[in-house]
């Protein structure tokens, strides 16, 4: 293996949500952490940011972590880094990719990828795309759930950190009398009328439900649920089965104590869909909505991969209940939520394995890390 890369330059916009600056976040941290890389995040907004890391600041973002995380990129001047990570493709500024152009060595030039557990993954990964004006040499970073793709996220404590976490604990914290035994679902899905049905059905149900809901998520369907009476912190809204707690917002760090706190979740976009995989979960996947549907094709190949070997009715019921919330039928939601939940606890040690066998690949920033060094 050649020499380690001392410095990293990520750069990231935000389109929309917390996902690209989450995902982005999730990576300079562990490249500074882990891996002792000097790097900068560069972000065209903070202020999403500034919602998941504590210390950052929503207009400059600030030293934070051991990341740099600076508003830009900036044009110049601009000294290139030994590695520049192109956060989902949204490209260089032209200047940048001048300086780089004129540069006596060119800086690796990774473009990161979204997440897919598509075939195609594996062909485009570390697949060549030179920047089309100078023909400066990029490659691509595709994550994925195969060792022949970019890999997954995780920190190396991960596993060991959930296995030692103490639930009454992070409940109480979050104000939610957990002691009444009830179920505990953490909806953190994109807006969809269908939850409505959902919610309905687990008020009319026989188990008691705790649905915990990040303030500002899924805002419409609660309106319509509680007639206007929308819950926020310390005001739940109770009906029949079911108690609707909203949640603050809480720091990315914490996210994994929110999931493992949980009996179940909706996740949705990237990275709460794979800290919910981590978590050994039952969840159900909310996709980011793309063109054309090209969303349930992402949703179709992930339950291929997920469910492969698990018990034929369990991963019908999976199936049926993803599917109905990513094409929005609440009907078919509600219809789908008993077979889910009998599934979710019939697959428990489905889910650990599929944990493991996803840990014991490397995860996403060692392997970009080992790429890059055998480069230089
Ligand atoms: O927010 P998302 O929907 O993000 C995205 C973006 O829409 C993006 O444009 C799209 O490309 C991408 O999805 C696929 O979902 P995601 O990826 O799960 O990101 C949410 C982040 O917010 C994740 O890092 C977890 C974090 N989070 C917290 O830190 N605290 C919280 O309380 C909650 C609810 C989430």
């Amino acid at each position: 293996m050649g020499a380690r890369a001392k410095s990293w330059e990520i750069v990231c916009r935000v389109v929309d949500n917390y996902g690209d600056a989450g995902v982005a976040w999730r990576l300079a941290r562990q490249l500074a952490n882990e891996h002792g890389a000097r790097t900068t995040l560069w972000i065209d907004d903070p202020a999403p940011l500034a919602r998941l890391v504590p210390g950052v600041d929503p207009t400059y973002g600030g030293s934070v972590d051991g990341v740099e995380v600076r508003r830009g990129p900036q044009e110049s001047p601009w000294v290139p880094p030994d590695v520049i990570v192109d956060a989902f493709n949204v490209g260089l500024p032209a200047a940048w990719i001048d300086t780089i152009a004129a540069a006596p060595r060119a800086p690796e030039w990774i473009v990161l990828e979204y997440l897919s557990a598509e075939a195609w993954v594996e062909d485009a990964h570390l697949r060549a795309s030179p920047e089309p004006r100078t023909g400066i040499a990029r490659r691509y970073w595709c994550p994925g759930f195969t060792p022949r793709t970019g890999g997954l996220m995780r920190e190396p404590d991960l596993f060991a950190r959930r296995d030692a976490f103490s639930r009454a604990a992070s409940l109480a914290a979050l104000g939610v009398d957990a002691r009444l035994g009830a179920r505990i679902v953490l909806v953190f899905c994109y807006p969809s009328p269908a939850l409505v049905d959902l919610f309905d059905a687990w008020a009319e149900g026989d188990a008691p439900t705790i649905a915990l809901v990040p303030e500002g998520v899924a805002a419409d369907a609660l309106d319509r649920y509680c007639g206007g009476a929308v819950p926020h912190p310390g005001a739940p809204f109770a009906r029949g089965a079911l108690s609707v707690v909203s949640i603050p917002f809480v720091p990315q760090r914490d996210f994994d104590a929110l999931l493992w706190s949980c009996d179940a979740a909706i996740v949705r976009g990237e990275d709460s869909f794979v800290r919910a995989q981590w978590a050994a979960l039952p969840f159900a996947w909310h996709a980011y909505a793309q063109d054309a549907d090209a969303h349930l094709a992402k949703l179709d190949a992930f339950c291929d991969r997920y469910l492969d070997g698990a018990a034929h009715d369990h991963a019908g019921a999976v199936r049926l209940f993803n599917d109905a919330l990513n094409r929005g039928r609440g009907g078919a939601l509600a219809a789908a939520w008993p077979g889910f939940a009998r599934a979710a606890a019939g697959l428990a040690s489905h889910r650990i394995a599929w944990a493991e066998r996803l840990g014991a690949q490397r995860d996403l920033a060692s392997g970009l890390v080992r790429y890059v060094a055998g480069k230089l």
